[in-house]
């Protein structure tokens, strides 16, 4: 372990995502240390506030006793390498919250959370492990975000709304109160969900019927 990377945040993936959490954590105040990628001139290496590319993606060149957060907006591809993460590490993904974000004091977040810009989280949302609340996303009151699933730029959730583990909601799209969402679902951009959707299931438009599925 190299001593300067303790309590520095190292960002996995160095892409448009990883960029905007940059930003917020200097914002912050957080230092980075770097970014993994498995392209070493991914955006995040060059430009305004570039970062020091430190290796490929892999969980397991994480410097022991870094904290890190996940800089990559594919699901999937998060998935795949969460599941990778070795147990040391778990407790050391870092959450990331933008200085103008709002968080309500009776809100929980979890470990590895990032929340953007102008996104709200409410009385008493929950927001799970490695969730994104995206830039001007709205969390209303008694919602739960599951673990890993995005909600993307713009996006509403009424009041109770659950969302499960691994699963998108799309840009600018509303969600009714009390609507549950399965896992591994997708939201398309703009829809108006105003009933359940089952695990796997993909929905769009106005209002939102299903697409087709796919396996989570
Ligand atoms: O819409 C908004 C506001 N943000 C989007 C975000 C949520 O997701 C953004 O516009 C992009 O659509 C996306 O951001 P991201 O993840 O930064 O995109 P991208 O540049 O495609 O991927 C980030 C990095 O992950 C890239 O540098 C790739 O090298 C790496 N990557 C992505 N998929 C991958 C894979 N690397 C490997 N090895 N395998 C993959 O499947």
């Amino acid at each position: 372990m190299v001593d300067s990377m303790i309590d520095r945040i190292v960002i996995l993936g160095g892409g448009g995502h990883a960029l905007v959490v940059a930003e917020a954590a200097r914002l912050a105040n957080i230092p980075i240390a770097g970014f993994l990628d498995d392209d070493p001139d991914a955006p995040a290496a060059s430009g305004d506030g570039s970062i020091p590319h430190l290796g490929g993606l892999d969980m397991r060149r994480l410097p022991m006793g870094c904290l890190w957060i996940m800089g990559i907006g594919n699901i999937d591809f998060r998935k795949k390498l969460l599941a990778a993460c070795p147990p040391e590490l778990r407790e050391r993904a870092v959450t990331i919250v933008h200085p103008r974000a709002f968080i309500s004091p009776s809100a929980r977040l979890g470990r590895g959370v990032w929340v953007g810009p102008g996104a709200v989280v409410h009385t008493r949302a929950q927001v799970g492990d490695h969730g994104i609340v995206n830039s001007g996303a709205i969390v209303e009151h008694d919602c739960k975000v599951g673990f890993n699933t995005h909600i993307a730029p713009g996006a509403a959730l009424g009041g109770r709304v659950e969302v499960l583990a691994n699963s998108l909601v799309g840009l600018g799209s509303s969600v009714l109160p009390s609507i549950r969402i399965g896992t591994g679902c997708v939201v398309g951009t703009g829809a108006v969900v105003i009933r359940h959707v089952d695990d796997g299931e993909r929905v769009v438009g106005v209002p939102a019927k299903a697409l087709s599925s796919r396996s989570t």
